[in-house]
């Protein structure tokens, strides 16, 4: 660790040390990275007496996988958010626009004297609030949270090293990213009491029944495009609300992940709709491609190999579209 990310980290658990009201929010459709952040500092300082609420601006209710990293109940409607809290973290944050519904909280509690603490691992970090601990090299938020709690002398209960867990194994995909330090932090938590078995069962392995039904038809309307992206290869498909009904919308989440398998394809792309006519596009790249150049050309984001666009219209528009940015 550096000295200005030293200095930023003692400036920040001293903000943390003395507040007694602390507003944390995850971004929006929080991933297990950005609820975990938020949970595990929020454990943190609840133990020490501080008044904690935990949010995020979508959805209304916190994605079924991650309910295990809450309960004793911190998460609360992001209407019960105050309009200018007396200290905010903003958790896994790129931007203040990742708030949603939540954005005007950070210019209301900076006009009203109030603090803002961005904890950050992302590449373009906009650096939005008053306060930043914001480390690029970090292979996930809950690294930066695992510290912070390490300078304020916190303990390391089973809950919060399962938040910490759930966010480090969602962040490093299962651990296929991961470096010497990912596992020794990894160690660490499992030593505290989280258990790898039950996070990756909450996290990762339980679906609904109905899940099998939607990936089978899903699944069986992909499309191998094996001239686009340089003769590289796309593989692609769709899930309609349709595919989706009696289901949750983080029930399509895992779609890319059995597509991104396919050899013979460099880029994955799967389209989800989110209401009827408007698609959420997830792209993923093996290794040499850089999705995140396409995402941006289509008003989206995100990193080289994992990235992602908003569009309109039918599936058939969406499929057109997506083959023609690949062409
Ligand atoms: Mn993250």
């Amino acid at each position: 660790m550096g000295t200005d990310l030293a200095a930023d980290l003692a400036a920040a658990a001293d903000l943390l040390r003395t507040a007694t009201d602390v507003t944390l929010l995850a971004h929006v459709s929080p991933d297990a990275d950005a609820l975990g952040s938020a949970l595990a500092l929020g454990l943190a300082l609840h133990a020490r007496g501080a008044v904690v609420r935990v949010s995020f601006g979508f959805p209304t209710e916190v994605p079924r996988s991650l309910r295990g990293l809450d309960p004793i109940g911190l998460v609360v409607p992001a209407p019960a958010v105050p309009a200018a809290p007396s200290l905010l973290v903003a958790l896994d944050c790129a931007s203040e626009q990742r708030l949603g519904q939540l954005v005007d909280r950070v210019p209301a509690t900076i006009a009203a004297g109030g603090r803002v603490l961005v904890v950050d691992h992302h590449v373009a970090n906009t650096r939005f609030g008053t306060d930043h601990l914001i480390d690029e090299t970090a292979p996930a938020t809950v690294v930066l949270v695992l510290a912070l709690l390490d300078e304020l002398g916190a303990e390391l209960t089973p809950q919060i090293a399962k938040c910490l867990y759930a966010g480090l194994i969602g962040d490093t995909g299962s651990f296929r990213r991961a470096t010497p330090d990912t596992h020794a932090t990894a160690g660490r938590l499992i030593a505290a009491g989280a258990d790898p078995t039950e996070v990756a069962r909450q996290l990762m392995d339980s679906h609904p029944f109905g899940w099998l039904r939607m990936v089978s038809s899903v699944l069986a309307r992909a499309q191998l495009v094996p001239d686009a992206v340089d003769g590289r290869g796309l593989v692609l498909t769709v899930v309609s609300l349709t595919d989706l009904a009696g289901l949750e919308p983080e029930d399509a989440d895992s779609v890319v992940d059995l597509v991104r398998t396919v050899e013979g394809a460099e880029v994955a792309a799967v389209a989800k709709e989110i209401t009827p006519g408007h698609w959420s596009v997830s792209l993923r790249a093996v290794g040499s491609a850089d999705v995140r150049a396409v995402a941006a050309s289509l008003g989206g984001g995100g990193h080289r190999l994992a990235a992602g666009f908003p569009a309109r219209g039918s599936a058939e528009d969406v499929l057109v579209l997506i083959k023609n940015a690949f062409a």
